[in-house]
């Protein structure tokens, strides 16, 4: 009698070649080579701290501190980019100077873990055979893709902020997209790790190897790099911000009145048309009288002040005394419905934060003001001038400068 064999469905052949394992004859090659023992890991690597306790450790660090900057880098994509059916608050007024600066300073602090953690798993990473069945392939995926994506959003994120713009693609683009890769392959990864990790941790240890010093050494390092770039935003510590490019009473350029510029008047190309005594500003779309003011009609206008940061996208942040007209005064002057939404244009010609959009909630706070003064004085040309928008709990690149234009929606 003649055995068929079984017709090979797609499942059948995935499952045969996670039985067989045709990759072991791999073994033989380079064993001699590498000095694999049975587990596939190279012998040459000899130091006790290759070791499954502190990468347990590592790794929950990681975890955590991988888990929030995607939260909080979530919380400033949606902030740029409102979906429909959400308005964030305008309060409270800090809320995003927070989150963003435990995003931008969180993940530099992350860059010591990173890296203790890929020299405590390196001999892993050169596991031979490279794959054993096709669950270990597919585990060895995860974490290939989580090294790459962690350090792709290290070094793009540290570049950006240094104003180092070497990558030929958009930053907040990549950086978005790839947070979404980095956050699937950790939930892959903590799920296949965690029984092992949990072991590792909740067990006491025989011998003492030097982890506890390896460990607090990173912790250390981590804590340095925290201590001094929270000056950026933190204005009691600035003197402490070595390392950040932006902080209050200095920077590249140091900004007049103590708060750093990131663009320039002269950058923009609004230097003539902001000095122009002919500026007036427009307010114009869904509203029943259009106005057209000159910034002695605005002065002439109820004045109000804010004490309110610009808070950066890129993790500094510094307070100000503001002071203008209010944004609801206006539309209230021009007649505007109460669920209008603002765009605010400025004489700027090019550029991506050349406009930008107020939410209804945040034009009905009072604290949202177009801003004539700061620190007591005429905006200087590099802060605006003539006004800007200035509203609580917003990042700064929706802070317009040199505003000419709102068009209600
Ligand atoms: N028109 C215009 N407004 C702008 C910008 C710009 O490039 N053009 N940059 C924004 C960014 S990224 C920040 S952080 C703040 C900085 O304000 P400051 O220069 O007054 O500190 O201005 C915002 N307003
Ligand atoms: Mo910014």
């Amino acid at each position: 009698m003649v055995r068929r064999p079984p017709p090979l469905t797609v499942p059948a052949a995935l499952a045969r070649l996670a039985t067989r394992r045709p990759w072991t004859g791999l073994r033989a090659i380079p064993e001699r080579l590498l000095r694999v023992g049975p587990d596939g890991v190279s012998r040459r690597f000899t130091s006790r701290l290759h070791d499954e306790r502190v990468a347990a450790w590592l790794g929950m660090a990681l975890g955590v501190s991988i888990v929030s900057a995607f939260v909080t880098g979530l919380i400033s994509h949606y902030m740029q980019h409102p979906p429909g059916w959400a308005q964030w608050p305008s309060r409270p007024v800090n809320l995003y100077r927070v989150t963003q600066g435990v995003h931008v300073i969180g993940g530099l602090a992350t860059v010591p873990l990173l890296l203790a953690k890929l020299w405590t798993v390196y001999p892993k990473l050169w596991q031979w055979p490279p794959a054993r069945s096709l669950t270990h392939a597919l585990r060895r995926l995860a974490i290939f893709v989580l090294v790459g994506g962690a350090l792709f959003q290290t070094v793009t994120g540290v570049l950006n902020i240094g104003y180092w713009y070497a990558f030929p693609f958009p930053f907040t683009t990549a950086h978005y997209w790839t947070a979404y890769i980095v956050v699937g392959a950790l939930l892959i990864h903590a799920a296949d790790r965690w029984p092992a990790t949990r072991r590792a941790v909740m067990t006491r240890p025989q011998d003492a190897v030097g982890r506890r010093g390896f460990l607090l050494t990173v912790a250390a390092a981590s804590g340095v790099i925290a201590a001094t770039t929270v000056g950026e935003t933190f204005a009691p510590l600035a003197r402490l911000a070595v390392l950040a490019p932006r902080r209050p009473g200095h920077g590249t350029p140091a900004g007049p009145r103590d708060l750093p510029v990131n663009k320039s008047a002269a950058a923009a190309g609004v230097t003539a048309a902001a000095r122009d005594p002919e500026w007036r500003l427009t307010v114009t779309g869904r509203v029943r009288r259009e106005l057209v003011l000159s910034l002695a009609e605005l002065r002439a206008l109820p004045q109000h002040s804010a004490r309110l940061p610009i808070a950066c996208v890129e993790g500094w942040s510094v307070d100000g005394d503001w002071r203008g007209v209010r944004l609801r005064d206006l539309l209230a002057l021009a007649g505007a419905p109460a669920d209008a939404r603002v765009r605010v244009e400025s004489l700027q010609a090019a550029g991506i934060y050349r406009t930008s959009l107020v939410s209804a909630r945040h034009w009905h706070d009072p604290l949202t003001l177009l801003a004539l003064d700061l620190g007591g004085a005429p905006l200087d040309l590099d802060h605006g001038r003539p006004c800007r928008l200035i509203a609580p709990n917003r990042p700064g690149v929706m802070q317009t400068k040199w505003v000419h234009r709102l068009v209600i929606t």
